[in-house]
């Protein structure tokens, strides 16, 4: 973790980041810290927040088709191409005040901080607030970062939650329903974000160079058992659903923790579950699951899936219930930027501080921005490495230095890409 009294005075503010920081995490659910989720109100008065401190930042604001939050400063070159640095601001419910956020205020402070000194960079410069990085109410994630690279697949429009498709609650966040082509030009693209593990805080380090980002799977399974009544139902006649769903829970964590052994990042989650009718005095009918799988390696994926599938064919027969399983999204693992990450890891050297590679077991927006351009990220500590919780914590001065790589970064990149560069 920083220790900023014996540091070079940084290029940054960490002043402004603690002043943002804190004024995002006041637009939350009251009594829900810390709340924001995309499709929201909430997420609109935060979204109203930002767009006000691009501006005063002298950034020209937009929202993009996808609903995603940009503001741009135009280069001293028009056509050498776009910088763009950004993460999101939406939470996952009773989640923390960091994730996503740290990554756009981070951002927003390297775009003030060339300004006070300054600085006019030859490309031009965007900092983006993508549209629901988490997976929200229409239980789909990063549908902004997906809908910029054109890869947002198009059935996901017609998806329904609160009384809305997420056609209209794109059109609703400013965006449309047509994302339009895959964004061109952009030709790096950096993004900062809380490590949401233990590594960085335990080695005491200060940046993680990012290597590769998890693929993530998610798949949805639901059990039809019986509703019957739970009085008079012998225990031996019953098509108990929930009893059903129990045992794949317990059997997913089996497969997970056996796959986990491996020397590679792994992991499966039952995050989403749901019972029917949930009456204490009936046998529960019908259960949802919603899945989430990471793996950096597909092999891994593969495996996990088809000896989901053999589980599910077992628990079926053996609880005589009806289980379908329907893959809801497959995002394969994407590696950074190998350059780039060098560069950054010159500019934490340059600034005194310490740095180790490590892949990322979250999904995050520069997944997607990396099939459109160079992208790269940094991870700073987060206490406990704790993450998703009220409990997520991460430095204000581990912020700044992580903003100030980002600022040594861009400018370095700046002079060394030129127009020819793809
Ligand atoms: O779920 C994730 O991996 C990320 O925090 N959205
Ligand atoms: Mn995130
Ligand atoms: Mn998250």
């Amino acid at each position: 973790m920083s220790q900023m009294g014996d540091r070079p005075n940084l290029p940054v503010s960490a002043a402004r980041i603690a002043q943002d920081i804190d004024a995002l995490a006041a637009i939350t659910e009251p009594g829900r810290p810390w709340t924001r989720r995309a499709f929201s109100t909430l997420h609109l008065e935060g979204r109203a927040w930002l767009t006000e401190r691009f501006r005063a930042a002298g950034l020209e604001t937009r929202i993009d088709a996808s609903g995603n939050l940009i503001g741009r400063r135009a280069g001293r070159k028009p056509g050498s191409g776009t910088l763009m640095l950004g993460s999101h601001s939406d939470t996952v419910p009773d989640g923390g005040r960091f994730d996503g956020i740290a990554g756009v205020v981070a951002a927003l402070e390297v775009a003030r901080s060339l300004a006070d000194a300054g600085i006019e960079l030859n490309h031009d410069l965007e900092i983006v607030d993508f549209l629901a990085e988490e997976v929200s109410i229409f239980g789909v994630s990063c549908i902004g970062s997906r809908g910029m690279a054109g890869v947002r697949p198009p059935e996901w429009l017609e998806r329904q939650a609160d009384g809305m498709t997420l056609s209209q609650g794109l059109v609703a966040a400013g965006g449309s329903e047509n994302s339009g082509p895959p964004r061109r030009n952009i030709k790096v693209f950096l993004e900062l974000h809380i490590e949401q593990g233990p590594v960085l805080a335990t080695e005491k380090r200060d940046i993680g160079i990012v290597t590769a980002i998890s693929g993530i799977a998610r798949i949805e399974i639901v059990v039809e058992g019986r509703a019957d009544h739970a009085g008079t139902t012998p225990m031996g006649a019953r098509r108990d659903a929930l009893v059903a769903a129990s045992k794949l829970v317990l059997g997913i964590e089996h497969l997970a923790t056996d796959l986990s052994r491996q020397p590679r990042h792994f992991a499966a989650t039952v995050g989403e579950f749901a019972m029917l009718p949930n009456a204490a005095n009936v046998v529960p009918s019908n259960v949802r699951l919603l899945v989430d799988i990471r793996s950096e390696l597909r092999e891994d994926l593969d495996t996990f899936a088809a000896a989901l599938s053999e589980l599910c064919t077992s628990v079926a027969k053996g609880d005589h219930a009806d289980i379908s399983l329907r893959q809801i999204s497959d995002a394969p693992a994407v590696r950074m930027d190998t350059g780039i990450g060098t560069m950054l890891a010159g500019a934490v050297e340059r600034l005194g501080g310490s740095h180790r590679q490590l892949a990322s077991g979250a999904g995050h927006d520069a997944a997607f921005l990396a099939r459109i351009s160079r992208a790269a990220m940094i991870f700073i500590p987060c206490l406990n490495g704790r993450s998703h919780a009220p409990e997520e914590l991460a430095e204000n001065d581990d912020i700044a230095f992580g903003a100030a790589v980002l600022f040594e970064t861009v400018r370095a990149l700046d002079r060394q890409i030129s127009g020819r560069d793809v």
